[in-house]
């Protein structure tokens, strides 16, 4: 017997970068995202006589996964499992693979094992594995934040259907994983205090434009929530330098765009690539001017998405 889930992955409109002290990676920072209908990943899950692994068809060892189901084991139970689990995007790139990769395997062994656990169960227990995994059980505009740190809807996908257009700069896997790079910001950058503080009220008005749909407010908070992580990475020691070149000249035609009257705004996370967020009319013209950067190998064009489920079992 086997059972299947789909998750996508999500990208951070305000981002989450830090932990907090103790189990449970708890993140030290809410945050706000949308989930992303083209990509996704697929994971199958089958009893076993021992765990097992396969990414994109080829047998691995993931020291997280393996991390991640003794934990799960101590509160549920999970008997041996054969895992096969299926990126349609470049894995461990900064594309949150790591997300969708996390929510379907929890709504995959929730699913197989009888769990029965809620949507906010399965949102805590993919947190788990990876923080931002939380976000990707649910669709549309999601909130992870105080006091449970468990996904929470703010808007369905058709409530304020964006488009995102996905810059790919360069699809090798990053040098520092997100959690590393997270460590070191919190020990090493003067800037750390300031942004943990700052963050509760981010999130209040970032989540009001949301509810709003007021997409000038969150062009303007997205792109500040993006630049101050950034800037927390670039001031951690040895500093964090997760952009390319192309990444800035995507940055720089995304705001010329908008100073054009286009309805965009960029935002990157721990890797190379940039998204730009955009209403759906101008998305032919955002692809274009993407496509014209040099440097920038590809692009992916995505709508809103669901949240993490079964497909088949
Ligand atoms: C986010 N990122 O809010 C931020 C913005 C990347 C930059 O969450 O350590 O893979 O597994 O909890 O969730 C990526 O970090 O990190 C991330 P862990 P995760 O989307």
């Amino acid at each position: 017997m086997q059972t299947t889930a789909i998750a996508h992955s999500n990208i951070a409109l305000l981002k989450y970068w830090g932990k907090q002290d103790g189990p449970g990676n708890r993140p030290a920072t809410p945050s706000l995202s949308i989930t992303l209908d083209a990509l996704t990943t697929t994971t199958t899950v089958e009893d076993a006589h021992a765990d097992a692994l396969r990414l994109n068809g080829c047998a691995i060892r993931d020291a997280k996964i393996e991390r991640t189901l003794a934990e799960w084991r101590r509160d549920c139970a999970i008997g041996p499992l054969a895992i096969s689990s299926r990126n349609n995007f470049p894995t461990a790139a900064g594309l949150a693979s790591s997300a969708s990769g996390f929510a379907a395997l929890a709504t995959a062994i929730d699913a197989h094992c009888g769990l029965r656990l809620s949507a906010g169960e399965r949102s805590a227990m993919a947190r788990r594995g990876s923080a931002s995994a939380a976000r990707s059980i649910h669709g549309g505009f999601v909130a992870l934040a105080a006091p449970n740190w468990r996904g929470a809807q703010v808007l369905a996908p058709d409530a304020w259907p964006l488009a995102v257009v996905v810059a790919i700069t360069a699809s090798e896997p990053k040098a520092v994983s997100s959690t590393a790079g997270m460590e070191r910001s919190k020990a090493t950058s003067p800037y750390f205090g300031a942004w943990t503080e700052a963050a509760s009220a981010d999130f209040e008005i970032l989540k009001a434009a949301i509810t709003h749909r007021d997409f000038d407010a969150l062009a303007e908070l997205a792109e500040a929530s993006c630049l101050k992580m950034h800037a927390l990475m670039l001031s951690s020691r040895p500093p964090l330098i997760y952009w390319h070149g192309a990444t800035v000249e995507c940055l720089r035609t995304l705001r010329e765009l908008r100073a054009g009257g286009c309805r965009v705004f960029g935002t990157v996370d721990a890797g190379p690539q940039v998204k730009a967020v955009c209403e759906r009319q101008d998305v032919e013209q955002v692809e274009a001017a993407l496509q014209d950067v040099p440097g920038v190998e590809s692009t992916l064009r995505s709508g809103l998405g669901g949240g993490a489920r079964v497909t088949d079992s």
